[in-house]
């Protein structure tokens, strides 16, 4: 199993908190998207999107996160990550794409690179932008976790939901936006990852020193 990632990239972070918590052990090649090496031919091969991540298992290519989370959960259900029941899996799936869809690509390196370039926004106006939207966002989390949540964002055992909010609060933090209105979310989130420390960007391979 090869993941291509890059260490400071949220969405790849999410996969492997998944792998971590999963115990898969997997390959990393990084492509570092400060130099476009995302967008070379032979990435662009494997991802038509450019975007990391990228899993390769067995000649078969899987792209986007949540995809790739839904998958290593099917193929390998033990530690679960979606709850046993249908409600519960709703409401899982709900807060991955409260982030994951409605946040994320809000803040992605492309689009703020769009802001800036195509737009002239100056840093200012950049991240007041991400703080807009990661502000409507980790508040809706939030609530859904204060309904939803006990030790972890759902229920008391990780989910789907905290490998998508530990990478949200990493980018929150790594762009200087006040976390402290999510407690919740916070704590949750630093339970989760205590549990995956492997998985944190600075212990990444490609990881500035
Ligand atoms: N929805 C995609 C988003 C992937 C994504 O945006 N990846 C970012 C890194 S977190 C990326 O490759 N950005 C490169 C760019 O914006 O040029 C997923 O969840 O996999």
């Amino acid at each position: 199993m090869i993941l291509h990632g890059y260490w400071r990239s949220g969405a790849a972070y999410r996969v492997r908190i998944a792998l971590a918590l999963k115990g898969i052990a997997y390959e990393q090649v990084n492509h570092d998207l400060r130099t476009g090496g995302h967008t070379d031919p032979d990435y662009a091969a494997l991802n038509p999107q450019r975007l990391v991540p990228a899993l390769e298992v067995d000649g078969l290519i899987l792209t986007q996160s949540v995809a790739i989370l839904e998958w290593l959960e099917d193929r390998f259900p033990t530690p679960a990550l979606l709850p046993a029941d249908a409600n519960g899996r709703a409401i899982v799936r709900a807060m991955v794409a409260t982030i994951a869809t409605d946040v994320h690509p809000l803040h992605n390196l492309r689009t703020l690179k769009a802001l800036r370039q195509d737009f002239g926004a100056s840093d200012t106006q950049v991240n007041a932008w991400m703080a807009h939207w990661m502000g409507l966002g980790f508040a809706a989390f939030e609530a859904l976790a204060e309904r939803h949540g006990g030790t972890f964002c759902y229920g008391d055992t990780p989910t789907l939901a905290d490998c998508i909010a530990v990478p949200a609060l990493y980018s929150a933090e790594r762009f200087g936006v006040d976390t402290t209105p999510y407690p919740r979310m916070v704590a949750a989130a630093a339970r989760t990852a205590d549990l995956a420390e492997a998985a944190h960007p600075s212990r990444q391979p490609d990881a500035d020193a």
